[in-house]
């Protein structure tokens, strides 16, 4: 084993002081054993053996049910390299509060070393860490949304990815996510929620991978990517970023409707939130999802909004913070399907149907190994990646943003991306349903300076051959409280124009934002919608784009002079049309 390994093992060990240490190898004999002990210490519940075989419920501390932001930092040497958007903590003095709150906070238990691989190990796209926990439920998620294997250890660098985590006392005040990006290192102390604590995720994946993609040319994003194989065999493979809880799931395992499936569309899945890009030798990006299982939202996933969701949580899965069906053993949440008369709420309490309490926790999870995916594509495991033909951005909005349009290219794409809104979910802890800008849905997740992180974009883009197109979706705009479009299945409608546009067709109409569909070119046939809605929903709202403009221009103040000019030269632009 590499040294550089035993020793940061051996540090974790003398900080925390477990009473063991124990080397997860990956295998199943492994996990069921430590599943076994999560049982008998009420850690996980065993759900019924037939209906979800290799099934367990766990539940979080009720004050650490999602990713919580206001303790989430980026350590890096400087504040003006972690930006304006991001907490930032000086690295030693962030260092010795860890070292502090974590001294001896392993005393008798059991500290788990994880070694894991982010996307096929071995391929251009792998990255290696370590993750110490004293966690079996973080144990156990590892090894579905990573790959885990003590093969690991012999592929492993120096530069493998450090990751500490501790329970220590599940306290919030002391609770904190730090990132170290000059030391490709990760510490979470005092939480258990996956988002927090599932180290290979949010924190490698994303914060600390966007600085090594920045240093090495690539771009690590907040990205479903999905593939559409039309009735003439040809595959198109559309990435998708959307801030948290906004539908990438359902989007990546999208079933189309009945019109569709008898044409001969397929829709197939490869991630449904990450996306690992690099630049191919054709001067195309090429996309992989770095993780190996899925972290859903529960609630509001049943077998109509994305029955391969429900069917990928079956089996060898973990479901947190939904409620239990204490007659069968099953587990149920808010839009699964008619409450049953009784259940034991997400807090362990009794539940009765008509309560005015939710019987689930909004930010419930399943966390389900991608293989489970009825619709997962052969190219999953693809070690060069698939070849993207267009990048989706969108988010939550109720008005102002068409159901979808095209920017005029990559630098408008950029922009387009940079001044992002959307209203906040259950995903992170604070006020749900407000409106907030969230550029490049990596608001919460950007490793470093978002000035530099458009700057990085922009160039990537200079160097393209064969760039994939830009659009901006909305499913989400609302009438008197009802949403206008159907969305889920229905949304390969807009995918379908979309196609046709990388395809070079004539479609659509200039707007002031960019290209709007016709209503007439987004394909209703079984489409449950009236013409007048349709009309809303491709409508570019004048006014309600100058109340826009304002808002982008003290959204952009944020960033200061460092904000990339192209940026400002954009929304000068869109100033100008909409005039
Ligand atoms: C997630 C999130 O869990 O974005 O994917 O919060
Ligand atoms: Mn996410």
């Amino acid at each position: 084993m590499k040294k550089s390994v035993s020793d940061f093992v051996a540090f974790c060990a003398d900080l925390m002081q477990p009473e063991k240490t124990v080397w997860i190898d990956g295998s199943k004999r492994q996990i069921d054993e430590l599943n076994k002990t999560a049982v008998s210490t009420q850690e996980f519940v065993a759900l019924n053996k037939e209906k979800l075989p290799n099934c367990f419920l766990h539940r979080s501390a009720p004050n650490d049910v999602a990713r919580i932001e206001s303790r989430t930092f980026i350590c890096s040497r400087t504040k003006e390299q972690a930006g304006p958007t991001n907490n930032w903590m000086e690295p030693n003095e962030a260092y010795k509060l860890l070292s502090d709150i974590s001294r001896g906070c392993m005393k008798g238990r059991t500290m788990y070393v994880i070694p894991y691989s982010m996307a096929p190990i071995g391929s251009p796209f792998a990255k290696y860490g370590i993750e110490v926990t004293d966690s079996i439920y973080v144990v156990t998620s590892m090894t579905i949304m990573t790959r885990v294997s003590n093969k690991i250890l012999d592929v492993i660098g120096d530069d493998f990815v450090r990751g500490i985590h501790s329970k220590a006392e599940l306290d919030a005040e002391k609770r904190y996510i730090c990132q170290f990006p000059q030391d490709n290192t990760i510490w979470s102390v005092n939480s258990g929620y996956g988002g927090n604590v599932l180290l290979g995720k949010k924190c490698f994946a994303l914060r600390i991978a966007s600085n090594l993609a920045r240093d090495e040319g690539w771009l690590a994003e907040h990205m479903l990517i999905v593939g559409i194989t039309r009735p003439d065999g040809k595959k198109y493979y559309i990435a998708g970023a959307f801030p948290s809880a906004c539908g990438k799931t359902n989007l990546a395992m999208l079933i189309p409707p009945k019109e569709y499936l008898e044409r001969g569309y397929k829709v197939e899945t490869i991630g449904d939130d990450i996306a690992w890009i690099r630049v191919g030798k054709d001067g195309a990006l090429y996309a992989a999802n770095p993780e190996y299982g899925f972290f859903g939202v529960a609630p509001g996933t049943n077998m109509k909004t994305n029955a391969n969701a429900m069917l990928s949580c079956q089996k060898d899965s973990l479901l947190t913070n939904v409620a239990l069906n204490p007659a069968d053993d099953t587990v149920w949440w808010e839009g699964m399907s008619e409450a049953p008369e009784t259940l034991i709420d997400w807090t362990g309490k009794p539940w009765h149907k008509g309560s005015e309490t939710k019987a689930a926790h909004p930010n419930s999870r399943f966390t389900a190994p991608i293989v489970n995916c009825p619709c997962l594509s052969p190219e999953f495991e693809n070690p060069q990646g698939v070849k993207l033909s267009a990048i989706l951005f969108g988010g939550r909005r109720e008005d102002t943003v068409p159901l979808v349009y095209e920017a005029k290219n990559w630098e408008h794409g950029v922009f387009v991306a940079s001044v992002m809104a959307s209203q906040t979910t259950a995903a992170a802890a604070g006020a749900v349903g407000v409106l907030r800008r969230d550029p490049f849905a990596m608001l919460p997740f950007c490793g470093y300076n978002m000035n530099d992180y458009f700057a990085h974009w922009l160039s990537i883009g200079k160097n393209l051959k064969n760039a994939p197109k830009i659009f901006n979706v909305n499913w989400f705009q609302k009438k008197n409280g009802r949403f206008l479009w159907p969305g889920f299945g229905d949304n390969m409608r807009v995918i379908d124009w979309i196609i046709d546009r990388c395809e070079g067709k004539e479609y659509g109409t200039q707007t002031p934002i960019g290209i709007v569909p016709k209503s007439s070119e987004i394909n209703q046939e079984g489409l449950n919608i009236s013409q007048e809605d349709l009309e809303q929903v491709l409508n570019v709202d004048k006014n309600l784009w100058e109340n826009e403009v304002s808002d982008i221009e003290r959204h952009y103040k944020k960033f200061g002079s460092k904000l990339p000019k192209e940026l400002n030269k954009q929304l000068n632009e869109l100033k100008q049309h909409l005039q």
